[in-house]
């Protein structure tokens, strides 16, 4: 039978719920569907629920913690046409691509050099997935460095994310519990701390900044051609515009003449929360 090269039903995607959608995975999977222009559906899950919804859906974890056990994750995307569960924002996007594969904007892995490796000065908290090896390798590489310098720098986020007041006090917990700290204000980053990170992530994205000024001909790493590559940017991007104070986002913004600025609102067309 023919791949149909756009649903019939409407597909089911599930990210946590915030005042602001603010989890970069489940954003860059909000990108590529709509990139795709698919139908689906939005469900926002409180931040305590999400291990309970995956399992009810029967979606294995995809992540570990630190000392080995699961980590239970959003997004995930259930296709109804294909009876399709899928946990990991890269095996979403490769899914879209290989199902969807002229659907909306087209190719979300068109062939491209993606020549960027970041190694944290220290360990991360949580560890990340690891890259997969497979038909887009060198997109799955940059996926997990581009996870890897921006969550070296979520200690300048975390504490503004804007929490669904229904869930605020349990997600604070659990994130007080897994960082091993006293309470959630440890968790505010100031003074001079937060100018050495500002200035950290600011080095951070003048080197991931270097790809996108090899076609300045648009916002995109292919100048006007949007690919995967840069959703995966635009997810971070999208978590800095909802917990950075204003000031810093628009410093963000405005950083390496204006490189980022112009990626999230290149990206924009795809932004829709549905
Ligand atoms: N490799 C996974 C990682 C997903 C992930 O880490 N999701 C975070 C949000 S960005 C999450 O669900 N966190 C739940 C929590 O912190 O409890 C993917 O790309 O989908």
């Amino acid at each position: 039978m023919a791949t149909p090269s756009r649903p019939s039903k409407a597909m089911s995607f599930y990210d946590i719920a915030m005042l602001k959608p603010s989890s970069p995975n489940p954003w860059k999977s909000r990108l590529a569907l709509n990139f795709k222009n698919v139908d689906y559906s939005s469900t926002m899950v409180p931040l305590p629920d999400v291990a309970r919804v995956r399992r009810d859906l029967g979606v294995d974890p995809c992540r570990k913690f630190a000392d080995g056990s699961d980590f239970y994750t959003l997004p995930i995307l259930i296709d109804p046409n294909t009876d399709s569960k899928i946990g990991d924002s890269f095996d979403i996007a490769e899914y879209l691509q290989s199902q969807y594969p002229d659907a909306g904007a087209g190719e979300l892995f068109p062939p491209q050099p993606l020549d960027y490796v970041f190694k944290p000065d220290y360990p991360l908290l949580v560890p990340l997935s690891e890259p997969k090896q497979g038909e887009h390798d060198e997109y799955s590489r940059f996926n997990m460095y581009v996870d890897a310098a921006f969550t070296a720098h979520t200690g300048l986020m975390a504490y503004y994310l804007p929490f669904d007041p229904a869930s605020e006090a349990a997600s604070k917990a659990e994130f007080v519990r897994r960082a091993g700290v006293k309470s959630w204000d440890d968790f505010e980053m100031k003074g001079e701390m937060r100018q050495q990170q500002l200035e950290s992530l600011r080095l951070m994205l003048s080197d991931l900044g270097k790809l996108f000024l090899k076609d300045t001909s648009g916002p995109f790493l292919l100048g006007q051609q949007a690919s995967y590559a840069d959703l995966i940017v635009g997810g971070w991007l999208h978590m800095m515009s909802a917990t950075l104070p204003e000031q810093e986002w628009k410093d963000v913004r405005s950083w390496h003449g204006g490189i980022f600025g112009r990626l999230y609102d290149g990206l924009e067309q795809f932004a829709e929360v549905k």
